[in-house]
């Protein structure tokens, strides 16, 4: 089996500054690093990205801590300025909200792109630099766009088994896209991989929709199993790769002795209610306002959940440099302050909030103790929240509302409770229903989704995702074999 180096733009691992020549890592958070971790301890490899501090970067702290990761870390470094207009800028106020549909939210600043390139063109260094013959490069998420482009112009291509991206957040209809001043450069930059991997069958179909309006020169070549398009001489495959979670690690830490003691407290501090969770980094495509109006509108519509529901809304500190994200933290903050201030009595508060990231344990206790998962993003790549909720649902019970925009809804559509997020109406009936639910019917949803979470879980999603990669890879070495034939002869 090739090597498999995987690049990213921030590492699994998060290097913090506490004083002169004073370092502490920490494992990172996010929807990435849970899915892509585990299954590179397995395998064994390289991680090639940026351990979220900027400037220069000791070496010692990190080789330390990452000694026994069980694969290979190489640290990309990035400058204060770079950070600001590669990651805080491009990435961030560019491409973040333009793909989840958030036009009016981007700030197209022209220098951004200029800056998006040279970075990325710095993980191709690296990559040129750690690569061996044959090593299977499989580059993640819209920070990199750009990665297979530099290496093509640096030739490093050619020793390289297959140049495969996968996109976790959302691609946009070709109406949004076409928004984008570099619109022609990012799919021109995207078609250099060699295999692109996409979330959801819609985001396969708006890509091939924007590469049919922009790029004349492609042509697009459907098939039975992976779409094909062909550009300058080559062929490029795409496919929709649903991501998944470690089902097997989250149903048995959910069944610990930690985590349900902690799951009973919980439960045993609130009697009498069923509990709602609603668990989000802070992020405006994941609908935390909407999600909080549907609960004030669902408590002055239906009196009878008075008392009787209580929602634990869990925000994880994320990107609160930007200044949206700040504003939008004070917004979540109002809203909480109005529902509590209006509906909590002496014995009972609306809103338990916290804004915090929350140990592993204690969000599976509180994914165990929950009688109903909250889940209504504007627009999600697909939300593992959803599924890891799921996995924790260890009595096969418990209710999903599930924002028919999250890729997830793909999946779980027929059992989950879908929803408009933005229909705030909608939202709060449905958490009536919810409540309302009866446990046999609880019971037949949630186990068909546990078995579709289960069936579909990350390392499904990785080996469908590198088995499409290995036929590239095998036919590649096949060409590069036949080419050195012909040379010797
Ligand atoms: C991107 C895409 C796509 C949440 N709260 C806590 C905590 N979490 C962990 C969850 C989960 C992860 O963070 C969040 O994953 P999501 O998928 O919901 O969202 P993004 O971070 O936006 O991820 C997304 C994903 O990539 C994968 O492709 O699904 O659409 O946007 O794993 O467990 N972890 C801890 N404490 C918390 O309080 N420790």
């Amino acid at each position: 089996m090739n090597r498999l180096i995987v690049v990213s733009n921030r590492l699994p691992f998060a290097l913090d500054s506490t004083g002169e020549d004073l370092w502490t890592v920490t494992p990172a958070t996010g929807g990435l690093v849970s899915a892509v971790e585990p299954v590179l301890r397995e395998r064994g490899g390289v991680w090639i990205g940026w351990p979220g501090v900027a400037g220069k970067i000791p070496n010692k702290p990190l080789t330390e801590a990452t000694r026994n990761a069980g694969y290979e870390v190489v640290p990309v470094s990035l400058s204060e300025a770079e950070r600001d207009e590669f990651y805080y800028g491009y990435s961030n106020e560019v491409i973040w909200p333009l793909f989840h549909d958030l036009q009016s939210f981007c700030n197209f600043d022209p220098t951004y792109w200029e800056t998006y390139k040279a970075v990325n063109e710095r993980y191709a260094d690296a990559i040129a630099q750690h690569g061996q013959r044959n090593d299977f490069i499989w580059v993640h998420d819209y920070h990199l766009m750009y990665v297979a482009q530099a290496l093509r112009e640096r030739s490093v291509d050619r020793k390289l088994s297959a140049l495969t991206f996968f996109l976790h957040i959302p691609f946009p209809p070709y109406d949004i896209f076409a928004k984008l001043p570099q619109q022609q450069r990012l799919l021109r930059a995207l078609l250099q991989f060699d295999l692109l991997g996409f979330q959801t069958r819609r985001d396969v179909r708006n890509f091939l929709q924007c590469v049919r309006r922009v790029m004349s020169e492609a042509k697009v070549l459907s098939r039975r199993e992976l779409d094909v398009v062909r550009f300058e001489d080559r062929k490029i495959r795409l496919g929709h790769f649903p991501i998944g979670i470690d089902f097997h690690s989250f149903e048995n830490a959910a069944r610990s002795a930690t985590v349900t003691q902690r799951a009973l407290q919980l439960r045993v501090t609130f009697p009498g209610c069923q509990l709602i969770l609603g668990s989000d980094r802070l992020d405006y495509s994941k609908g935390i306002p909407e999600r909080l109006r549907a609960f004030r509108t669902a408590l002055e519509r239906h009196p009878e959940l008075r008392g009787r529901v209580m929602l634990i809304q869990v925000v994880v500190p994320s990107r609160v440099e930007i200044p949206r994200y700040h504003e939008f933290k004070q917004r979540i903050d109002r809203l909480v302050g109005d529902i509590n201030g209006r509906f909590s009595t002496s014995t009972w508060l609306p809103v338990q909030y916290h804004f915090r990231c929350l140990e592993r344990d204690d969000l599976l206790a509180h994914y165990r103790a929950c009688d109903i998962a909250f889940v209504t993003p504007l627009k999600d790549g697909m939300n593992l929240v959803a599924k890891e909720y799921c996995a924790c649902r260890i009595e096969q019970d418990g209710v999903l509302i599930l924002s028919q925009f999250a890729g997830a809804a793909e999946q779980l559509k027929p059992d989950a409770l879908l929803v408009n997020p933005y229909d705030v109406e909608q939202l709060a009936d449905t958490l009536l229903r919810a409540f309302q639910m009866r446990p046999a019917e609880r019971r037949a949803r949630m186990k068909r989704m546990r078995r579709v979470v289960r069936d579909e879980s990350v390392f499904w999603w990785v080996d469908s995702f590198l088995k499409a990669g290995a036929k590239l890879a095998a036919h590649s070495e096949r060409v590069a074999r036949t080419r050195r034939f012909r040379f010797a002869r």
